[in-house]
């Protein structure tokens, strides 16, 4: 009992590496000495491209909100998941990439094992409590050699990591504010999604949790 106790404490530990494929691996409270910067970043993207629900191709409204920033963003309506330069909500640009966004997860893909990472587009997704992602594959970047980092903030989650094909058994990996998975190579058509977020508060965001994923899409 007290060895379980240890190990829960222990993969909460911010500096520790925990691998969860070939090449994915979380990067336990690596972004906790960035969130004082993040923030503001977050909230002058938001200004001008304002959180949103999107509609999938099967017709389901996404129980999460988004937005982007980057020279591309991410869209989802009746006609398909695609990439976009403009903001179809606004007609601009998708806000600029804040440079603390691009330095943290080229800093995170390096740690683990990806250098020369360029992000273009930055994903935000906004939870709040009993929202959740179900299972699927991000497949909509041209450079699928690339990795995804994924910076989660706020409520805790539990990430299901499954396989290459949907039916394939999921991992559960809890991620916590602060925390950073990296996923590339062999592990970055793997399919995955975020169970339904629990109730709760969190000192600095309140009762939701953030994920950004940085990617190279174009
Ligand atoms: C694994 N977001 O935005 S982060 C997504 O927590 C997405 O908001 C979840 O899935 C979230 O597409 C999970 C992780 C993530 C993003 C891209 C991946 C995991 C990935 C691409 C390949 C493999
Ligand atoms: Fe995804």
């Amino acid at each position: 009992m007290t060895l379980d106790l240890f190990a829960d404490a222990d993969l909460q530990q911010p500096g520790r590496l925990d691998s969860i494929g070939a090449q994915s691996c979380v990067l336990r409270g690596f972004a906790l000495p960035w969130v004082e910067r993040l923030l503001p970043a977050l909230a002058e993207v938001l200004v001008q491209a304002p959180f949103r629900q999107m509609v999938t191709p099967g017709g389901f409204t996404m129980s999460a909100s988004l937005s982007s920033c980057g020279a591309l963003g991410w869209t989802s309506d009746r006609d398909g998941y695609r990439y976009t330069r403009l903001d179809p909500q606004s007609g601009r640009p998708w806000p600029a990439m804040p440079e603390v966004f691009r330095q943290l997860a080229v800093e995170a893909a390096r740690t683990a094992g990806f250098e020369h990472f360029v992000p273009d587009a930055c994903l935000i997704n906004r939870y709040l409590p009993g929202a959740k992602m179900s299972l699927h594959q991000d497949r909509n970047e041209r450079d699928l050699t690339a990795p995804v980092v994924s910076v989660s903030l706020g409520l805790p989650a539990i990430f299901l990591f499954g396989g290459h094909a949907r039916s394939d058994r999921t991992q559960r990996i809890p991620l916590l504010h602060g925390d950073i998975v990296v996923w590339g190579g062999v592990d970055r058509l793997r399919f995955h999604g975020v169970l339904p977020i629990k109730d709760g508060h969190h000192p600095q965001l309140g009762a939701e949790r953030l994920n950004f994923t940085l990617r190279t899409a174009g």
